[in-house]
């Protein structure tokens, strides 16, 4: 088998106020736990380094600017990828990018996957972006992500390393089967994926504020990670903020799942919290070569309207 550990590290709740220092501090901890536990890879979760900002709307959204990193890794980071280094761990690690590109300053919601050398592997900036993009004159308030962030546009890459093949998405990415089709197409075999996701759910239907059922939010997040990894054969690492967040509770439920589907671990509180699993990236085959075996049994030429406009 090519088995290669890997531990999810949930964090808890970050304030507005906490410096980036501070919460290097705890991704270090975890990082140590996780090496304590012999975790080879270490997945902690979107926008890991701040609060999730865009629960807010800022008048001016370049105030979005001091929750994102100019460059990577930074003196903040640095640290993280010293001791990863020294400890030979790999890790993913998600965070609000600013960057300069066609002449003009963008900002995107990004992942990177570090190798054990401490090298960054690659990265990724989140394609689904969720949310609105203006305050709802009815007060609705809840995720306006698409404020402050592009579309990414580096696509859904995948990446040699860890003895496999790796892809990575972001929260609101993991909702959609596109995602991990695009990945698993390429041949990945583990997808690490982050997310800041609210307990629960509140839709405007018509002028009134409608709040789901409170067990579904938690059900839709197990369910679109296992069918994912079930129906691309592949394993996925999901990763929650957690906790009482500025006001606002983010669902936990991190974990770790099997090409079959089965939840092989899962975090059982919303604070920091590290767990790990054998993941045998070999387990991706029997499922490709049979029931989905793409090459035999895709039927591509009746899917064109999932790309048609
Ligand atoms: N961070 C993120 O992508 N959160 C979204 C919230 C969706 S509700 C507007 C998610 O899909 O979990």
């Amino acid at each position: 088998p090519r088995l290669v550990r890997v531990a999810a590290a949930q964090l808890g709740p970050i304030a507005r106020e906490e410096s980036r220092a501070a919460v290097v501090e705890r991704l270090l901890a975890m990082l140590h736990k996780a090496h304590s536990f012999g975790a080879q890879l270490v997945v902690y979760p979107e926008m890991a380094l701040t609060t999730f900002f865009p629960r807010w709307v800022f008048d001016d959204v370049d105030d979005a600017d001091a929750f994102c990193e100019t460059s990577m890794p930074n003196p903040d980071v640095q640290p993280l990828f010293d001791e990863a280094k020294r400890l030979g761990i790999g890790f993913y690690l998600g965070y609000g990018e600013l960057t300069q590109e066609e002449g003009r300053k963008k900002r995107f919601n990004t992942s990177i996957l570090v190798g054990a050398d401490g090298s960054i592997i690659g990265k990724y900036r989140k394609v689904h972006l969720p949310g609105r993009k203006d305050a709802d004159p009815t007060g609705c308030a809840g995720n306006f992500e698409k404020r402050y962030y592009e579309v990414g546009n580096l696509g859904f890459p995948v990446f040699r390393a860890f003895d496999g093949v790796m892809g990575m998405a972001i929260c609101n990415d993991r909702r959609w089967p596109e995602t991990y089709r695009a990945m698993s197409l390429q041949g990945a075999e583990l997808i690490m994926l982050g997310y800041n996701t609210g307990t629960v759910k509140r839709t405007m239907v018509g002028n009134a504020q409608v709040q789901e059922p409170a067990h579904l939010s938690s059900f839709h997040n197990h369910l679109v990670m296992q069918a994912g990894a079930y129906q691309n054969c592949c394993w996925v690492v999901g990763v929650a903020k957690a906790g009482m967040e500025e006001g606002v509770e983010f669902m936990g439920g991190s974990c770790i799942i099997a090409p079959t589907g089965d939840i092989v671990a899962q975090a059982v509180t919303t604070a920091d919290e590290v767990i790990v699993a054998d993941c045998d990236l070999d387990l991706s085959l029997h499922n490709r070569r049979t029931t989905f075996n793409f090459e035999v049994n895709r039927q591509i030429q009746t899917y064109g309207i999932i790309t048609a406009q």
